[in-house]
């Protein structure tokens, strides 16, 4: 079997083919910026199959939406208990409601006509993370930097971590009182560290089992060299000049 491989494609091609990708790239990029913001909010799904919720207890985020699809042949609602949102009539075989949820909550609610079908709405509230320091703010190599910061969730999640990020490396904080577990009033964590000479980036990371947050980088003030370091390098550069002054002397 032959296979022809021509000599020199044709330029023009490669040209027109290139300036539809370019083009095509741009329109994506222009696109995306349009959309990114809203990125974060999403969409859920529930089936409401065989006289269910499916599934019957979800976890979302503030702002996000959620879409019922009808897929039994009987006319469904969403409604919640107490009357706060409700779907309306979701009609049988593939009929649709939404509902967004712009505030954490936790919702129970149930279907008007067959009050047997429940299910729950869970809006997560991300962590909030407030007050992170560094105590003392400057120092030398010898003193123990105390970072801390308080976690707060306003749907009182457990967290599944809180860091302090320190010149890009993770630390994992601990829970100053680990009796504390309302953490919808906040909770301090904490973490110890020397540091070395010079300056240092810091921020604070949390993820509350659902969502991370961090804080702002910060910069920390001047670590310096301990005095004895001073001493030290002091005393090596006394006997380096007496050294060299004593060279001179002796030629
Ligand atoms: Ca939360
Ligand atoms: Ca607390």
């Amino acid at each position: 079997m032959k296979i022809y491989i021509p000599a020199v494609l044709p330029s023009q091609v490669i040209g027109m083919v290139s300036r539809k990708l370019l083009i095509a790239v741009l329109l994506i990029l222009g696109f995306s910026l349009l959309v990114l913001p809203g990125v974060s909010a999403k969409t859920h799904w529930v089936e409401i199959e065989g006289f269910e919720f499916k599934p019957e207890d979800i976890t979302i985020e503030v702002g996000d939406t959620i879409t019922w699809e009808n897929n039994d042949s009987a006319t469904h609602t969403a409604t919640e208990d107490d009357d706060a949102w409700d779907t309306g009539d979701i009609s049988g075989s593939g009929g649709t409601g939404s509902i967004v949820f712009n505030s954490a909550a936790n919702w129970s609610y149930y279907c008007e006509y067959h009050p047997s079908m429940t299910g729950t709405v869970n809006v997560n509230a991300p962590p909030e993370l407030e007050n992170g320091t560094m105590d003392p703010s400057s120092g030398d190599r010898t003193t123990m930097f105390n970072f801390t910061v308080d976690y707060i969730d306003e749907n009182n999640n457990t967290p599944m971590f809180v860091y302090v990020n320190i010149d890009g490396t993770n630390h994992t904080m601990m829970q100053v009182d680990g009796m504390d577990t309302n953490y919808t009033n906040g909770a301090e964590f904490y973490y110890e560290t020397k540091l070395g000479g010079g300056t240092h980036t810091y921020r604070f990371y949390a993820n509350d089992h659902y969502v991370t947050n961090s804080t702002a980088a910060e910069t920390t003030g001047t670590v310096i060299p301990e005095f004895g370091f001073i001493i030290a390098v002091t005393m090596l550069a006394v006997v380096g000049i007496a050294t060299i002054g004593w060279r001179r002397r002796t030629r």
